[in-house]
């Protein structure tokens, strides 16, 4: 049987071998992912938020709930701040998780060694993987400030941002970005002094989008107060009401996703047939005997 076929099959081996070629930037990788099939059926929900803000215990107590519904949940814990601690700091990250040993549960931490077009595509063909294994919702957790999460949440059905009261100003700095991206606001640790000033907070930070304002929910993930109203609010989103809207969030990211993988081949073979001509371009530069804009354009030349 193929890795593709075992990994339909739902075999966890199989599908722990397939992310790792993805994981790794394999080229076995691409050929594996045409084969596996027809994605996009399970809901992908990106979780995202600051360091501490509960997105594991969060991620935890959600998984709980669906394996109460019988559904497979996969979840796939990503660092972008920090690309080098391979898996160390995001084995600590996942492990408070205590679903081991339960089938119906894929917990798998990510990080980008060798990716080709970097991490966003390693998780958006990671996510691919799952889905094909019959894990539906996929969960995608990732820390980090700035840019770089709500960027990674551009894979994600449905981004769901994290935040914690009293968490200070860096947070309430990068606020503005988060909530931007989130199609649905989680103030967690609701039992910690300073949360419904949070969501007050909120609440007019999302009158200032364009966009209608998202959902805001109060949660205390170590006790589960507030976590079925999220779940039940998830799965909404996939349902009639909200289908359409998820439709069109997939049509972008399809859409997005075709053109940075065509984007990333081209390039890759554009730059196997040039090795050379670029190295000896190089050093004209470097030594000063031609111009870098000169340069650019003799190495385009010919180039559809
Ligand atoms: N009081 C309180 N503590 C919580 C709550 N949710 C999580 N915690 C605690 O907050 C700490 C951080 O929780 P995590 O779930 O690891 O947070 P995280 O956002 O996943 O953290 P990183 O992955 O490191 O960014 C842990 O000690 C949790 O027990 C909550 O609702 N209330
Ligand atoms: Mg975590």
């Amino acid at each position: 049987m193929t890795l593709a076929a075992e990994i339909r099959q739902g075999d966890r081996r199989a599908l722990a071998r397939g992310l790792t070629l993805v994981e790794n930037g394999d080229p076995a990788a691409a050929a594996l992912l045409a084969d596996v099939g027809t994605a996009s059926r399970a809901h992908r929900i990106g979780i995202t938020g600051p360091p501490g803000a509960g997105k594991s215990t969060l991620v935890s107590a959600l998984t709980a709930l669906w394996r109460g519904d019988d559904r497979s949940v996969g979840v796939l814990a990503v660092d972008p701040s920090s690309p080098f601690t391979g898996g160390a700091l995001l084995g600590d990250r996942v492990r408070m998780l205590t679903h081991s040993g339960d089938e119906g549960v894929f917990i798998r931490s990510l990080a980008s060694r060798g990716a080709l077009g970097g991490l966003s595509a390693a998780i958006y063909d990671a996510a691919d993987l799952l889905d094909a294994a019959g894990f539906d919702p996929v969960l995608v957790e990732t820390v980090g400030v700035g840019q770089g999460e709500v960027e990674i949440c551009r894979v994600a059905d449905t981004t769901v941002v994290v935040l914690a009261p009293g968490a200070g100003d860096v947070v309430q700095g990068m606020k503005a970005g988060l909530v931007e991206a989130a199609d649905v606001l989680v103030v967690n640790q609701a039992d910690r002094e300073g949360a419904d000033a949070l969501v007050a907070a909120l609440r007019s930070a999302a009158e200032l989008r364009d966009a209608p304002a998202p959902p805001i929910l109060e949660t205390t993930a170590t006790t589960g107060a507030g976590v079925d109203e999220l779940r039940q609010l998830l799965d909404a989103r996939v349902g009639d009401a909200e289908g359409e809207s998820l439709r069109a969030r997939r049509l972008e990211r399809a859409h997005a996703r075709l053109r940075a993988a065509v984007d990333r081949a081209r390039a890759h073979r554009y730059w196997a047939a040039r090795e050379d001509a670029l190295a000896r371009a190089a050093e004209a530069v470097a030594a000063g005997d031609t111009t870098p804009a000169a340069a650019v354009r003799d190495l385009l030349e010919g180039d559809a």
